[in-house]
């Protein structure tokens, strides 16, 4: 059951969809304290686990850390961060007592899950005025569908979203995009969608082509359809400011661009320079951002990411200012340790600052909000604005649109991706630790930069990422610029890849048909194993290994030099390994296994009596049979 508690006078973040009345908050089941911020505690036993938080570092069990709900523009996934790029307030404390807790509060929030102290959890908001859910259930699974019932139904997004993917920042003129279609073609892996970053753009203008690298991009766009691959370009939340570029002009005119305590507009320095940020907090600026995307659909687009949108401030003008007096007056000491140390900070310090958080304001219908107080629906209503005017104008399921912030309610107009990873080892298990979270919370279409975004891929690793992405509904290979080439064809063995992206179309079907089923039952596709073991205490502590749908278990390799892996099963399993149209499958016991799977090989546990339907390998989605199926 599903009980509301309000607390002063939230703001309306949009993210609950159910009409569900408020009880007094006098009969919160868990300690409440209110002072300058309200404190919500309670008490945890030696072995309780904690679930959720979404976008997050560190284990599927979140006990013992101190996480944040801030979005933040974080390129370092490691496990000393608190926040990453999506704010998702949603737990399940699971031991005697089961109970999940949706905060709906739109500013920052500290959760400390026995961190300061182990037996205690220690929700801090910054502010008195929350939403909050609590729910009983008689399991995890239970306690989720109850509250992805009242957030409502997961975005779908079209089904050739669902195929390979390929990414790179640097991609730039016609014939880029062309080279990376037709290696692929020629070298049989298959593609469905080539992503424009950035440099696609009239100097990062959003809602702008590059005339020179693009003379007729519509024709482009078109030749490029006939190829059965979409193009999908990226989308910034800032708008470059310049004059006579009508996006901007009309957003200054119309005063829907954020603003500074004297009502001029909040100017801030982002890839393109100086740029307005849309205030998407205010409907109306809403409303007209989303039906800027039409620039881009006129001309045959039917996909986007939509980027920076924590928003990711480089500087202000005003944190610029006080950096130069900073330089400015050290300079004019002598440079010892510490003022070298004072003049590199000078400028580092104003990136993504509190202090210009704190400086700017929404206009919500006439009212003036701060904007740290509700910073972490920016990019949410960033892309709810793109993902409203899709389904307004072409319907649902048309339209391919994901983002990098988001806040839960995004949901239901978006896919989420997870922002920029690293090509470490470590990461390929940070994506999987991930899935079950962010699914909790109603994300559903998402995945992680395959071959990771930032540093030099290796083409084992590339190998062994694809082959967990086999199952992400979001399967993208992408790459930060500078880095070392990771498109499948760029290895030796491309064979190996062939043979691992084959898999995931033949698994397409499948994986479809079970996104489909947890977007209507508001269940998680992915699940950690003590969600559906939970009396089996080896099962409840695995961290590298997830429940997918009804039918099976994923266990992918994930660390650098070895041929195989130690599994548990937690019941009886087939062990499949398919590759390219190859399927060898062996019958495992319960208990701990040690199974080898090659690099060109993916790994798939099935549950007894329970079958999993087979497409024939495909180059694309277009061109796959998704009738004629066989069975595992
Ligand atoms: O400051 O557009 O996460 O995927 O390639 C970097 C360039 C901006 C961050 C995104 C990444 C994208 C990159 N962007």
């Amino acid at each position: 059951m599903v009980k509301k508690f309000r607390l002063g006078t939230p703001f309306d973040t949009k993210a609950v969809t159910a009409n569900i009345k408020s009880e007094r908050i006098s009969a919160f089941p868990l300690d409440l304290t209110q002072g300058e911020r309200c404190v919500v505690m309670f008490s945890i036993e030696k072995n309780d686990m904690i679930f959720g938080l979404g976008e997050a570092v560190r284990g599927i069990n979140k006990r013992g850390w101190v996480y944040e709900s801030w979005c933040s523009d974080e390129t370092e996934h490691t496990e000393d961060k608190r926040a990453l790029y999506g704010a998702h307030n949603f737990i399940i404390v699971s031991g005697k007592k089961k109970f999940g807790l949706f905060v709906d509060f739109p500013g920052k929030i500290e959760w400390d899950l026995g961190y300061s102290k182990p037996s205690e959890v220690r929700i801090t908001l910054d502010g008195n005025n929350a939403d909050f859910y609590y729910i009983d259930g008689d399991s995890e699974r239970d306690i989720v569908k109850q509250f992805r019932k009242i957030i409502g139904k997961s975005y779908i997004p079209p089904f050739w979203a669902f195929g390979y993917q390929q990414s790179c920042w640097g991609y730039s003129k016609q014939s880029d995009f062309t080279a990376v279609r037709d290696k692929h073609r020629k070298n049989n892996l298959p593609l469905d969608c080539i992503y424009m970053d950035i440099d696609y753009m009239e100097r990062f203008k959003d809602f702008t082509v590059n005339k020179e690298l693009f003379p007729d991009f519509k024709s482009f766009v078109s030749d490029m359809r006939a190829h059965n691959i979409h193009l999908i370009p990226i989308i910034d939340a800032g708008v470059k400011k310049e004059e006579g570029y009508p996006v901007y002009d009309e957003g200054h005119e119309k005063g829907y661009f954020c603003k500074n305590a004297d009502s001029t507009d909040f100017e801030c320095g982002v890839w393109p320079g100086t740029v307005g940020l849309p205030d998407f907090l205010n409907k109306n600026a809403r409303e007209w951002f989303g039906s800027q995307y039409k620039y881009l659909t006129d001309m045959g687009i039917d996909g986007f990411w939509n980027d920076m949108n924590e928003p990711a401030l480089f500087y202000s003008k005003t944190g610029l200012e006080k950096a130069k007096e900073k330089l400015k007056d050290i300079y004019t000491k002598e440079i010892d340790i510490w003022n070298y140390f004072g003049m590199r900070d000078a400028l580092a310090r104003i990136q993504n600052s509190m202090d210009d958080y704190s400086s700017f304001y929404h206009n919500v219908d006439g009212e003036l909000v701060c904007h740290k107080d509700v910073h972490n629906l920016y990019g949410a209503f960033m892309t709810n604005s793109a993902g409203e005017y899709f389904e307004r104008e072409f319907g649902k399921e048309k339209i391919l649109i994901f983002s990098r912030a988001s806040y839960i309610g995004a949901h239901r107009t978006s896919g989420i991706w997870f922002g920029d990873n690293y090509s470490w080892w470590s990461h390929i298990l940070l994506n999987l630790k991930m899935l079950p979270s962010v699914n909790m919370c109603g994300f559903l279409y998402c995945g992680a930069d395959i071959g990771g975004f930032n540093n030099n891929v290796t083409g084992d690793l590339l190998l062994r990422w694809l082959a967990i992405g086999v199952f992400t509904p979001l399967m993208r290979n992408h790459r930060a610029l500078g880095t070392r080439a990771q498109e499948a064809y760029q290895f030796d063995n491309t064979q190996d890849f062939a043979d691992v992206l084959a898999v995931r179309y033949r698994l397409i079907p499948y994986i479809y048909k079970t996104f489909r089923r947890c977007a209507d039952e508001g269940d998680m596709m992915f699940r950690p194993l003590a969600f559906d073991y939970p009396d089996d205490k080896l099962a409840c502590e695995v961290e590298d290994q997830l429940m997918l749908g009804e039918e099976c278990m994923i266990a992918p390799v994930y660390e650098q030099n070895k041929s195989g892996r130690t599994v548990y099963l937690p019941e009886p399993m087939t062990f499949v390994k398919l590759s390219g149209a190859n399927i060898t499958s062996e019958k495992l016991g319960k208990g701990i296994h040690y199974v080898e799977v090659a690099l060109n090989e993916v790994p798939l546990f099935i549950k007894e009596n329970k079958k999993i339907p087979l497409a024939k390998p495909a180059l694309n989605t277009a061109e796959l049979n998704t009738e004629n199926l066989t069975y595992i």
